[in-house]
């Protein structure tokens, strides 16, 4: 590439994040709006708290280059859907199901892929509820409609989650390591799976609101 390909690139690059970032928001204030909404209704908040965050340039091209694509703004745009992240902690499992249920169902939004690690854990133990919305955001140019991927979880899946992200990003010239803890992680992530539902069952006597499948 030559010096101004460069600076057109990295022109076009920055254009293109702040739509991701718009986007994020966008989506953010819904759920926001959701949380505040159910609260009122309820007397109870699904979402304990989020975190959002922006892939940075060398995650995106790792992952570009994973894939054997090329680092352009066309490729980012048909093969990186998690460049505007938000992960979503909820209560109670039920709490998941709701939220992103009343999310999915808004009417401005598509949902572009769904990747339910609650009903299907990965083999490692993790668990999570992964959707990838289309929002559209309205930039000085027009509208355009952008990805983003929302990981929804409870507490204590998160927990689980970052421990286990920690330990291997921590291990990645020990590769025994990993080994060595992974039957303990395993069995850490069914065993506080199992507290989930029993908190969540006491708390289902508690609140009266209602579970995603009475809000399809
Ligand atoms: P970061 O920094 O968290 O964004 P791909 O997205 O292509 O890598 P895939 O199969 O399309 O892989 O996506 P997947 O597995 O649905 O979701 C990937 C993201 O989910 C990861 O992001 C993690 O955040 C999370 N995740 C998936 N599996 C695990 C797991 O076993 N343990 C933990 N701790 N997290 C997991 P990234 O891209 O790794 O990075």
């Amino acid at each position: 590439r030559s010096e101004e390909d460069v600076v057109q690139f990295s022109r076009d690059f920055e254009n293109l994040m702040q739509g991701y970032r718009g986007a994020m928001h966008e989506i953010s204030t819904k759920l926001e709006i959701l949380d505040d909404e159910y609260q009122t209704r309820y007397s109870h908040n699904p979402i304990h708290h989020m975190e959002r965050r922006m892939k940075s340039v060398k995650s995106i091209a790792g992952k570009l280059a994973a894939h054997h694509h090329a680092l352009t703004i066309a490729d980012i745009e048909a093969n990186v859907f998690d460049v505007a992240g938000i992960r979503v902690m909820c209560n109670y499992i039920d709490d998941v199901y709701a939220i992103a249920s009343m999310l999915s169902r808004q009417s401005d939004i598509r949902i572009l892929e769904v990747k339910d690690y609650i009903k299907h854990p990965k083999e490692s133990g993790y668990r999570s509820l992964h959707v990838i919305y289309s929002v559209p955001v309205f930039l000085t140019t027009g509208a355009k409609d952008i990805p983003v991927e929302v990981q929804f979880r409870t507490i204590s899946m998160d927990y689980w989650a970052s421990l286990e992200h920690r330990l291997r990003y921590k291990s990645s010239s020990d590769p025994e390591r990993v080994a060595r803890h992974a039957q303990t992680l395993q069995d850490a992530a069914r065993d506080l799976y199992d507290i989930d539902v029993k908190l969540q069952n006491v708390h289902r006597d508690l609140v009266s609101a209602p579970r995603a499948a009475e809000l399809e």
